[in-house]
């Protein structure tokens, strides 16, 4: 390979060759020659050859240096592409896009070849992608430690109007930015029984005997800081078998055992589970989150011990992170190591242990707490329960002190309770920290859902409000608006957001607002050709761009932007003289592939978008879009095209939300509830520059607490609603199949469904729904006060990137060091 060290003084000629050079001896190929792909694989180990340079002399660094490590431990890593965001951060995405072009290639069909690696579902995944990125260009030693499914989030067709899940082999290709690290293989252990043997000296020596194991093998993707030579690593865990015995001495028992050892080892890594916020206890997803935990608290320990001589300091240079409760047996794994390797006592191993841990909580929804029978725990993980038990035991008599005969304050704080391991529960008790995801979120948490908790130790309890990376959500996303903030303020916002506030001063500067428009009105001609490319549907880039994109699910209430949209023909179809200002909807959305009414939600939105779509009596004043497979690469696009941002979940029901940043950051104006982090937006930005509807939290929580509502009442007494909600099962958008619908119908008023009637309050905020998107109308009427909301929307996001939302994990919970790496020459 070329070498050459730092791109930092960017050598196009040297770029040139190195990309022909790999195109030669990767595929024996002329430039000519090549395809796409490998011309997209060529570049992208270019740069690698770069970027590891820079990783070697980081970690070399950090070894001299020496500051504390944060292990972020999560399920999901939602990293979107790699080539473009590594050469945005090394400061060469102008440069290699001109020498590309030199080449004759243009440098977005090349982006276009990297699939988007999906190893996460949603928010909670892409929250820990924007950290990374934060981490490194901050300048703190990190890793992010997850898993290496074989298979990603699925990608969603849309066939028939029907969601249609498709495998995603993002490997097929090969990745070029990952680096094996067999040296560094860990073995797992799963079930079996405990023995307990005494040794020479006295001590207890607990024994997982008649196991089966797998070897985890890690591989490293490279974390790009911005601009400051800093390359932190992402390790995703493989599994290969471990190697068995000899062929000849296999007796019947120790072939069965070997089948079973390779077969886990195939499924434990095969495919993320593709449920966002709904938990459904399956076995190999508890042996997903102990397989990667094991491997990176085995990591994290030896790491610490080649440097260090006593493992009772381990929480003075290390720290663990639990991305949610899917890695909480990171407590019991890490007792276990210090007591059973290190022969900690219970108490040693408790004292570094808790001051290790810390939780963050991203959902309140009772039915994505993980809760693992103990009998399925304990089967799988024999030593883990042990420790969990001891853990628990201790607990109990600490809240029996504390509450004496209070049996009820028991029964709702156990770890072990009723038959089950509670996983938050055991996070809360044995970490250091916990920390709710937006302000609304965390009083939430301490007032209501852990309330208990946080009477006994409030100490632990912090907010940490979400945050973005503006490198990838503005900078790569939105270059236009990147370059015009830049024009305005200087490019200081790249590292530090709360400069982009310098740009309050051109809210009302009419050449700045012509000039935004105009940016606007280009990112969505760039949207537009990619909706007619994708969807076959014709969008007018002249009309108001009201888009909802996140994952389907019942409380973020797509189906009330969609049960307005019938609504909103309705009206136009009685009156089509009507004052209207054309708008086009856009949804994107995936649904977890056995979510009945999250499914039936994406195929009414596409019947609807069919009829409204192709009525010339409304004179194509609404389109209706679902823009298939929504993910991060295409979502940057989607942002930078936003007028509306929809962001109208059930007030107390989004923990906090990211989308609403990036669309805020790329000047949309936020139509929502007072719910997560919008609350912290309008106060940012002010009421009149965003569009705030429905119940509050403290409503919808009465309701609940008073058995809810009826919205049987409504139905009644609105004839508007009632109409939409006959739409339904009336056949006017499925004339084949008049029922098709009727789950939702019945999902809104309780016609023979199980759970409670409109749970999310869809029907009692319909109508200041309608009101408010009333005023978005008016609004948009006005383009000068348009595009100066849309400004200060801009300039009032500074708050929501994700540096600001990592100091301040750094300064309450981390304590990292900062480290400047020494120039070089
Ligand atoms: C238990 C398991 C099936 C499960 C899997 C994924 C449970 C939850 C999740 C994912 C949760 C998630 O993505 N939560 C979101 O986290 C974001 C980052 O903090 C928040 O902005 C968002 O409001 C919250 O829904």
């Amino acid at each position: 390979m070329l070498k050459k060290t730092v791109l930092q003084k960017f050598d196009k000629e040297l770029f040139k060759n190195s990309v022909i050079y790999n195109v030669k001896t990767l595929y024996r190929k002329t430039l000519e020659e090549a395809t796409q792909q490998q011309i997209f694989q060529a570049v992208a180990y270019a740069i690698k050859d770069v970027i590891v340079d820079n990783w070697m002399n980081t970690q070399k660094e950090y070894a001299k240096q020496d500051p504390k490590t944060v292990y972020y431990l999560s399920m999901e890593f939602l990293m979107g592409r790699a080539l473009g965001n590594n050469l945005i951060n090394l400061q060469a995405y102008n440069d290699v896009a001109e020498a590309l072009e030199d080449l004759g290639i243009d440098i977005n069909l090349v982006e276009d070849q990297e699939p988007d690696p999906a190893l996460g579902n949603g928010g909670l995944g892409r929250l820990a992608a924007c950290f990374l990125d934060s981490l490194a260009t901050m300048g703190y030693s990190a890793y992010g430690c997850g898993i290496r499914y074989r298979y990603g989030m699925f990608k969603q067709e849309i066939r028939d109007g029907y969601q249609i899940e498709v495998p995603d082999n993002w490997l097929a290709d090969g990745n070029p930015f990952e680096l094996r690290r067999p040296e560094y293989a860990k073995e797992v252990k799963f079930g079996g029984y405990v023995n307990v043997y005494v040794d020479e000296n006295g001590r207890n020596n607990f024994k997982q005997e008649g196991y089966q194991s797998v070897k985890a093998i890690p591989y490293d993707m490279p974390i790009v800081g911005y601009g400051n030579g800093i390359v932190n690593t992402l390790r995703i865990w493989d599994a290969e078998p471990v190697e068995c015995f000899q062929l000849e001495s296999f007796d019947k028992g120790d072939y069965q055992k070997a089948v079973e050892q390779e077969n886990l080892a195939r499924n434990i890594v095969e495919v993320l589970y593709p449920n966002d916020n709904h938990y459904a206890g399956k076995e190999l997803r508890l042996k997903q989150q102990y397989f990667f935990i094991s491997a990176s608290v085995q990591e994290a320990v030896e790491k610490y011990m080649r440097k260090h001589d006593d493992i009772r300091k381990f929480h003075e240079k290390v720290t663990f992170q639990l991305n949610d409760t899917h890695p909480t047996v990171a407590i019991a794994e890490l007792m276990r190591i210090l007591m059973d390797d290190y022969y900690l006592t219970w108490d040693e191993a408790w004292a570094v242990t808790t001051k290790t841990c810390a939780y963050t909580n991203h959902t309140i929804m009772a039915e994505a707490l993980e809760k693992w029978p103990i009998e399925l725990f304990s089967r799988l993980l024999p030593r883990i329960y042990q420790i969990v038990e001891e853990i628990n035991r201790r607990f109990i008599a600490q809240v029996s002190q504390q509450y004496p005969g209070d049996q009820n304050k028991i029964a709702k704080m156990a770890i072990i309770y009723d038959g089950q391991v509670k996983m938050a529960h055991l996070a809360i008790v044995s970490g250091y920290s916990v920390n709710g995801v937006a302000r609304l979120h965390t009083e939430i948490l301490e007032k209501q859902e852990l309330r208990d908790f946080y009477e006994m130790m409030p100490e632990k309890f912090n907010n940490k409000t979400n945050g973005i990376t503006q490198r990838r959500f503005l900078l790569h996303g939105n270059p236009l608006l990147a370059q015009w903030v830049t024009d305005h303020v200087g490019n200081d916002w790249i590292t530090d957001l709360s400069k982009i506030s310098g740009l309050k001063i051109y809210a009302e500067d009419e050449k700045a607002q012509q000039e935004f428009m105009n940016i606007k009105y280009q990112n969505k001609v760039r949207l537009a050709r990619y909706i007619l490319e994708h969807n076959g549907v014709e969008v007018d880039p002249r009309s108001i761009f009201d888009v909802q994109v996140k994952r389907l699910h019942e409380y973020k209430r797509q189906l009330l932007n969609i049960l307005h949209i019938m609504y909103l023909y309705n009206e136009l179809k009685n009156n089509p003289q009507m004052e209207f200002y054309p708008r086009t909807f856009i949804f994107g959305a995936k649904a977890a592939a056995g979510y009945r009414n999250a499914k039936l939600t994406i195929k009414l939105i596409n019947a609807v978008a069919d009829v409204v779509n192709n009525d010339p009596s409304i004179g194509g004043k609404i389109k209706v879009v679902f823009i298939e497979d929504y993910k991060v690469s295409n979502a940057e696009w989607i942002f930078a095209a936003a007028d509306v941002s929809e962001q109208i979940s059930t007030a107390s029901k989004e923990a906090s939300g990211t989308g609403n940043m990036k669309f805020m950051l790329n000047g949309a104006l936020t139509l929502g509830t007072m719910d997560g982090a919008n609350v912290e937006i309008v106060e940012e930005v002010g009421m009149e520059n965003a569009f705030i509807f429905g119940l509050s939290s403290d409503e919808v929580i009465r309701f609940e607490n008073y058995g809810g509502y009826n919205p049987m009442d409504i139905f009644n007494n609105d004839p508007d609603i009632r109409r939409v909600l006959m739409q339904l099962i009336n056949g006017t958008f499925a004339p084949y199949d008049t029922e098709l619908f009727r789950p939702l119908y019945n999902s809104l008023l309780n016609t023979q469904s199980t759970s409670k009637a409109d749970m999310y309050f869809i029907l009692k905020d319909f109508k200041p729904y309608a009101e408010a998107q009333r005023r978005v109308e008016a609004a948009y009427r006005d383009e000068a006060n348009w595009a100066k909301s849309a400004i200060l929307n801009v300039a009032c996001s500074g708050k929501f990137s994700s540096d600001r939302t990592i100091q301040e994990y750094v300064d309450d919970i981390w304590h990292l060091d900062k480290v400047v790496l020494p120039k070089r020459g």
